[in-house]
């Protein structure tokens, strides 16, 4: 059975996914405002990504034998000048989950919780990932500058994205 510790990190960390999921949704609604569609489509992707994480860190919970902790998920910010600004909050806020998830595996280690480390060790793989998306989104985005024609083939590129459940479940 997980820690009393463990479980209330963990909590917080389905808590802190949920609040990825609302902030990205926030954002998706920002650019629509804006004509940025296909922006819109990728960022309500990304929340239902968050989602996932959220819920299948919350079934964890359950299957260790604990019971999870809620709390209330905090507003998240709904207002940004540019598509820039937007990505450059993706990439600081997965910087900051980044160092919550490091966080959460250290504690595993040292209660030497194996099991707890290895779940966490696909969220650590993950952060890389996210991390890596909003930098390269940023990239592409400073190259355009101010090219409203590069800008519309970007969102047209984003628009294609579709939600892959990264746990589907098992038969
Ligand atoms: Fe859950 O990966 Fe982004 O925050």
């Amino acid at each position: 059975m997980l820690s009393d510790k463990l479980t209330k990190a963990l909590s917080d960390q389905v808590i802190a996914e949920y609040y990825s999921a609302y902030l990205y949704l926030a954002m998706a609604a920002v650019v629509d405002r804006m004509g940025l569609k296909g922006t819109a489509n990728w960022l309500y992707v990304q929340a239902q990504e968050e989602m996932a994480h959220g819920t299948h860190m919350f079934e964890y919970i359950l299957n260790r034998g604990a019971t999870p902790a809620f709390a209330a998920i905090d507003q998240p910010p709904a207002d940004y000048p540019d598509i820039n600004e937007v990505f450059k909050k993706v990439l600081s806020h997965e910087e900051m989950v980044t160092k919550r998830i490091n966080a959460l595996a250290t504690i595993a280690m040292e209660e030497f919780d194996h099991a707890c480390y290895q779940f966490m060790m696909w969220y650590v793989d993950e952060q890389v990932e996210e991390e890596s998306n909003a930098k390269e989104i940023l990239d592409k985005l400073k190259l355009i500058g101010d090219n409203t024609g590069l800008l519309l083939t970007l969102d047209n590129e984003f628009a294609s994205r579709v939600f892959v459940n990264p746990f589907p479940p098992q038969v």
